[in-house]
């Protein structure tokens, strides 16, 4: 049958014309958007727009020069954000930095060597053959989780995707459960039957460890919208890669965020790669992926990672603000992974070149950065760091031990903890045929 198309009817309003929320960065370095006016909002009465903080330098990130031949692009060295663009700032002095002990200062950087530790420990025994399933390292992006964790009130929840032992460490869970997951015992975290992908801790605030990239994403926005209905002051923290922003999901979320007003923060961990695919051959717009949120009324910015003064800066205004004026943000974090997608990636090598990777290394290592920063303030000596770093390394054998001599998950355990049994009572539910044909 012959289809009758009709015409869209004549827009009421040019999209143009309609305000765009200001843009919470200053070094916007493409077409950024036009003449930013506070919107009007029709509905809702609070959350008065925060003018941008025009104080606050930015490093947007630079990563891979931009190849238009990409077999090219593994030859070209990286030029990361420049310590030039971050001695504009001096972060130290940020609110929510400036008034840090000694102490907490000392225990973020034990917090990323446990990290480290942890995951150099995993890999080899990885490369042992002790684990099945992926290890995808965050080795080399410690300072985003540590930085992140920090700031946590207590009522603050995060999620994020299967690159999730360094936030899992960070908000304490301990290393023998987690070390126990990733060799599939029954002691881990996820009893075994999670892997590397899936570490939980509600009761740290600690969502997990998802496989589906970007599927946390909306799971985020569920935290963030149990926050607000429950009265609770606290903000969700959905983490997400360069490469997950491109999932449709994402869009939706923004608009949904917007139009609920959540208090949800998206901090984009910007590795400048998505498996083997750089940000420039994924991303047409590569200036920044937070603009994005621009299209959909939510407030962005970008900020330095490796710095774990800048991140705390700029983490903990947009958190802030999202927690009392239940403003959502997208907050895009330069940073750099050293190791392969997962440890199973043959070709991390080839898609970025050797250079590229030891220029983050010994350049904007958050590690070392954070050590140099320490011990410029005299807040810790040369052996200081060494004792934690050899506590953190004794920390990690130990947990392989315990790992090791942990038991497998009983055969009867891959029946339970299914959520129907405690979300549908019934006799299906009870015997598992919503999902196994008896
Ligand atoms: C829906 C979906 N599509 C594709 C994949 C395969 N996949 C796993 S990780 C990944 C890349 C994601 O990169 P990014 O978001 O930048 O995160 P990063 O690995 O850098 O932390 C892809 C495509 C998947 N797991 N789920
Ligand atoms: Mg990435």
């Amino acid at each position: 049958m012959a289809r009758t198309l009709s015409l869209p009817s004549k827009p009421k309003q040019s999209a143009s014309k309609k305000a765009v929320r200001p843009v919470v960065t200053k070094k916007v370095t493409k077409a950024p958007a036009k003449a930013s006016k506070p919107v009007k909002r029709e509905v809702v009465k609070k959350a008065p727009v925060k003018k941008a903080a025009p104080k606050k330098a930015v490093t947007p990130r630079k990563t891979a020069p931009i190849s238009k031949a990409p077999a090219k692009a593994a030859k070209a060295v990286a030029k990361p954000a420049s310590p030039a663009s971050k001695a504009s700032t001096d972060w130290s002095k940020d609110p929510f930095n400036a008034k840090l002990k000694p102490a907490e200062k000392v225990s973020f950087l034990r917090e990323m060597l446990r990290i480290r530790r942890f995951e150099q420990q995993a890999l080899k025994h990885y490369n042992n053959g002790a684990m099945g399933g992926f290890l995808h390292l965050y080795i080399g992006q410690e300072s985003v989780a540590v930085g992140t964790a920090s700031l946590m009130n207590g009522q603050d929840e995060i999620i994020t995707a299967y690159r999730d032992h360094g936030h899992a460490l960070a908000v304490g869970m301990g290393m023998n459960e987690c070390m126990a997951e990733l060799f599939g015992k029954g002691t881990g975290c996820s009893k075994g039957k999670g892997g590397s992908m899936h570490f939980f801790a509600p009761d740290k605030h600690y969502w997990g460890g998802h496989g589906i990239v970007g599927g946390q994403a909306p799971l985020g926005m569920g935290l963030a919208f149990a926050l607000k209905y429950k009265g609770i002051k606290g903000c969700a923290i959905a983490f997400l890669g360069d490469g997950a922003v491109n999932q449709g999901v994402f869009s939706e979320c923004l608009n949904m965020a917007a139009l609920f007003e959540l208090p949800i923060v998206f901090v984009i961990e910007n590795n400048g790669y998505s498996m083997g695919t750089s940000l420039e051959r994924s991303s047409a717009i590569r200036h920044s992926l937070a603009s994005r949120a621009e299209g959909f009324d939510v407030d962005w910015s970008l900020c330095g990672g490796f710095d774990l003064y800048e991140l705390r800066a700029n983490l903990g205004a947009v958190m802030e603000k999202a927690r009392t004026k239940f403003r959502p943000h997208v907050l895009e974090v330069s940073t750099y992974r050293y190791y392969g997608h997962s440890v199973a990636d043959a070709n991390a090598k080839k898609y970025r070149s050797p250079e590229e990777i030891e220029r983050y290394k010994t350049e904007f290592d958050p590690i070392t950065l954070w050590e140099k920063q320490l011990l410029k303030e005299k807040v810790i000596t040369e052996d200081g760091i060494e004792k934690i770093n050899s506590e953190a390394k004794a920390e990690a054998a130990t947990a392989a031990e315990f790992a090791i001599a942990s038991p497998w998950p009983s055969e009867e355990s891959i029946f339970e903890d299914i959520y129907h049994e405690v979300d549908h009572q019934t006799e299906a539910g009870q015997t598992g045929r919503h999902f196994f044909s008896e």
